[in-house]
């Protein structure tokens, strides 16, 4: 397995950080997750994006341009002949000394892992996964913005392991003001009377499945509405399914021991799942 490392291509064993890296030290650092289908990076531009973005949100000057950054990604694929697989572009702080000054970091470190990756939820995408409400609060705005992408994750983590041993497959979080928020690692759609419903991005990350899905929808003619949710709209939805590179589009068919709609995964969710999947094939920068 080849890995991006700071300006080469190394074996895995090879590939290793400081233990001075402020991005282990402190979280202090950004990524992102992309995926390639069927030799096509799927979004690329908009990941690169949003990595840039949330390198700006924290004030971290990548030492790659936008351009050059692709063109690695494409080339790690390459390296390891994947056509299909999951990519893990990161850039940190980089090594500076035990304090937390970022001035004392002059070189952030990029690194890239490519790897195959097939469906994250295995049979649940046919079967619906169970989820569970966690007393965790994602990260208010006004903290750490949820919309930047940063290696500060643990407010995910808790999330998902509260879910984890309450018996769940999937966190669902809400947010410091008591509204739906989004998965550890996926937004949340809730489906009532066939309008799609989706929490504003403030308080959640803006994600790229979820704008793929939203495109589908309008496609397909589902009414779709950004708005403003709690426990009820949840409890009482039709359907529910969460979107995300990682998870691609999964339903939902319980939270919190309650049973979401037939306990199934609904027509207007298997609609999406089906759309979704053509715009993989689709669309995509070639490999
Ligand atoms: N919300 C959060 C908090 C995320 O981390 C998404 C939504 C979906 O965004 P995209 O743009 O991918 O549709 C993410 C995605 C995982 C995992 O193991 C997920 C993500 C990153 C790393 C791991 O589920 N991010």
């Amino acid at each position: 397995m080849w890995i991006y490392l700071d300006g080469r291509f190394v074996q895995k064993e090879e590939a290793k950080v400081s233990v001075f890296d402020h991005g282990l030290l402190y979280g202090d650092g950004v990524f992102e997750g992309i995926r390639a289908y069927s030799g096509k990076v799927f979004r690329l531009d908009a990941h690169v994006d949003r990595l840039y973005d949330s390198a700006k949100t924290i004030d971290l000057k990548p030492p790659v341009s936008r351009e050059e950054m692709k063109a690695l990604i494409l080339e790690t694929l390459r390296r390891n002949g994947l056509s299909d697989g999951y990519i893990r572009p990161v850039i940190t702080r980089g090594v500076g000394d035990l304090g937390l000054d970022p001035r004392k970091c002059p070189k952030p470190t990029v690194f890239i892992i490519a790897v195959e990756w097939g469906a994250m939820y295995g049979d649940l995408y046919e079967k619906g996964l169970t989820a569970i409400s966690v007393s965790v609060r994602r990260n208010p705005a006004e903290a750490l913005p949820p919309n930047a992408k940063t290696l500060n994750y643990l407010n995910n983590i808790l999330a998902k392991q509260e879910s984890y041993y309450k018996g769940g497959d999937e966190a669902i979080i809400f947010d410091t003001n008591g509204y739906l928020s989004e998965g550890s690692g996926d937004n949340i759609f809730v489906v009532k009377n066939g309008i799609i419903q989706t929490p504003p991005n403030l308080n959640n990350l803006r994600g790229i499945t979820q704008q793929v899905v939203l495109e589908c929808a309008k496609d397909l003619g589902i009414e779709v509405r950004w708005q403003n949710m709690g426990y009820f709209d949840l409890y009482t939805a039709d359907e529910v399914f969460v979107t995300g590179t990682a998870a691609e589009v999964a339903p939902i068919v319980k939270i919190d021991g309650r049973t979401i709609g037939t306990g199934k995964p609904g027509p207007v969710t298997k609609r999406l799942m089906a759309a979704f999947r053509e715009v993989t094939k689709r669309e995509g920068t070639p490999i």
